[in-house]
Formats: structure tokens, sequence, C-alpha cells
């Protein structure tokens, strides 16, 4: 906008006001207007998930080429893996505890920075659902176990029993010899992380799990904690992770790769570095599996892992893709 002009369309008592920062903040305005002109023509709608998960990305898709918001996207994608009882790494059918307890982790984050996560919750099907529930309906961020249980119903939730035949016989069979060995890129390491952006160009991200089999009772990973196994930033992307919780809390996975792309990285180079930085901090171990991936606010996306054997799903208006991620280790 010209001074002159400004000035014309400015109130008497502004214009006694009016100063150089005022100039700037309206050409400031002008600029940002120019910029979401700019960001609107670059919007790419996508949705992306850790592993082959292909139907959650194609429900997830559904909902976005619909208009649909990325946090519905996101959540609908999700609960698509955890109601598949073939599925033994996440919702219903996964493995359970050393106790043989189905204890789920979840967690939702949208675009304004919300979010909800339920831990270590047993009865429940869908704790993504319950995780946004946690978001909009209470003042917290995290409900743990009983509590989230109880809460969950409370919301309306029906209790479904999460221990299915195969995944009760494998778990009898596990504790002859109660060994606990997480196995790389076995189902054993399945999480579902899920990232959107809408047509709005807005993030939100979910992920979802039952966590590593035969784990202690009330051992919670990475997946429901936000930053470490998600993290979704607006003005720049998002990150999920999948694998051994642990390092990816260690590190603080997800938020650690939002941050390098903050400072410039493309998601590619950003999921690299964070593999790095695990393995920096595990120096000659090969025995675990960890995956990143990542989008930025353009809608590029990247993936990197630990072992050779992760892939990620991308669906956007370009196709639906398996992309098998370059890994760290190369054997
Ligand atoms: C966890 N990160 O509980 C999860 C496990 C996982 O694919 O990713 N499995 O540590």
């Amino acid at each position: 906008m010209q001074r002159r002009n400004f000035l014309k369309n400015s109130s008497t008592a502004a214009v006694g006001l009016l100063s150089t920062p005022i100039i700037a903040s309206c050409q400031e305005i002008n600029e940002s207007n120019k910029a979401v002109a700019v960001a609107s023509k670059e919007i790419r709608p996508i949705a992306i998930c850790t592993w082959n998960f292909k139907n959650a990305t194609a429900k997830a898709w559904e909902i976005l080429e619909a208009g649909g918001s990325s946090l519905d996207a996101v959540q609908e994608g999700a609960m698509v893996e955890e109601a598949d009882v073939n599925n033994q790494t996440v919702g219903v059918g996964g493995r359970p505890d050393r106790e043989g307890n189905v204890t789920l982790d979840a967690c939702i984050m949208d675009k304004d920075g919300n979010c909800g996560a339920v831990l270590c919750m047993q009865n429940i099907a869908s704790p993504v659902s319950v995780a946004r529930k946690v978001m909009e309906e209470t003042p917290h961020v995290m409900l743990a176990g009983k509590g989230a249980e109880q809460f969950a119903y409370e919301q309306g939730f029906e209790k479904t029993d999460l221990l299915t035949e195969q995944s009760r016989q494998e778990w009898l069979e596990w504790k002859k010899t109660s060994e606990y060995k997480p196995v790389i890129n076995i189902e054993n390491h399945d999480t579902i992380g899920i990232l959107a952006i809408d047509s709005k160009g807005d993030i939100s991200g979910a992920c979802t799990t039952s966590g590593m089999g035969y784990k202690y009772a009330g051992r919670v990973g990475d997946s429901p904690i936000i930053g470490a196994g998600l993290f979704v930033d607006n003005e720049i992307g998002a990150a999920t992770a999948t694998g051994v919780g642990e390092e990816v809390v260690r590190t603080v996975g997800s938020f650690l790769i939002v941050e390098l792309m903050r400072q410039g990285k493309s998601p590619q180079e950003a999921c690299e570095e964070g593999v790095k930085r695990i393995m920096a901090k595990n120096k000659g171990r090969t025995d675990f599996q960890i995956g990143f991936i990542a989008i930025n606010k353009k809608g590029e996306t990247g993936g990197y892992c630990i072992q050779p054997g992760f892939s990620y799903r991308t669906y956007s208006e370009a196709g639906h893709a398996d992309n098998p991620s370059e890994s760290f280790l190369k054997v």
C-alpha cells in the first residue's frame, strides 16, 4: 500500500499517530498476504505413514480429497490399523505385555499445537480416538492406565477384549523362554505414525501402537509422548517415529526432526540427522531399528531408518506409493 493511499484511508485520529512503524506494519501485512497467496498455491495435500499401511493412507486420502481436515485424516487413518486384528502391533490384536495384557499407547496433535495422549490403556479398541477426546474434552494432555480407560468409558467407548487368540497363543509360546528380544523389522516394530496436510495447508499427526511385544507391565514407549513419537508444528512440518521407543525418547526424536527442518533442512535431511544422532549415542550397536518420517509445509516428505527394511507410504495427487527408506546400516 502506498503511503499516500494509506493516509487517505486512515481516520483523522490515526493520521495524528501516523509514524514509520505503522507504515512498516502495513507493508508487513501486504507481505504476509502475499506469502499466504503464494503458500495457498503451493498447498499439496498429502498423507504419509510409517510402514506399508496402505489402507491407512487410503482412508486418510479419502478424507483429504473430500476437503476434510488433516486432523480427521490422521485419526481415521490410524483407526484403520487399530481395528485390524491381523496387525499385531497396533490396537485390537496387538501383542500383550509379559503378563498377557494388551496395553495401548497413542497420541494426536493438531495444527494449533493442541495434543492429547493415552498411555498404557487396556480394553479400548481405538486409543487414538480417546487421545483426541483427551485433547478436546479435558484440560490435560495425557491420561494413563486405569484413568485413561475410565475416561474412555465416560466418553462412550466400549469395553473390548484386545487379546486375539493368535496373540494369546504366541504369548504362551513366548512364556516358555520369556526371552525379551525385540526382532528387527518383524511385526514387533510396526507402530503407525501418520501425518497429513489438508487443502487449507494445515498439518496434523497421530501415532498409535501396542508397544513392544512382551514388554514389562506398565512400560510406555515413545509413541504417545509428544515430541518423541510425534511432533507437529504447523509453521514448519511434522515428524513421527517407529521402532525401539526408548531410543526415540532419549533424543526427543520427532521434535528434533521438526527443529532441524526449522533450521532449513529438508524432511529427508532432518530424518537422516535424527537417526545419526541416535547412532552417535549407540556406537557399534546394530541390533535395533528406528524409522523416522517427516513432512514440511510444502508437502515434501522424507524417511530414514537404521536397518534396511523400513518403508513409508504416501498418498497425494501424485499417487499412492510405498517408499523404501534408505538406511544408516546397509545390511
Ligand atoms: C514403542 N515405538 O513402543 C514403539 C514400538 C514400535 O513399531 O514402533 N513398534 O517403542
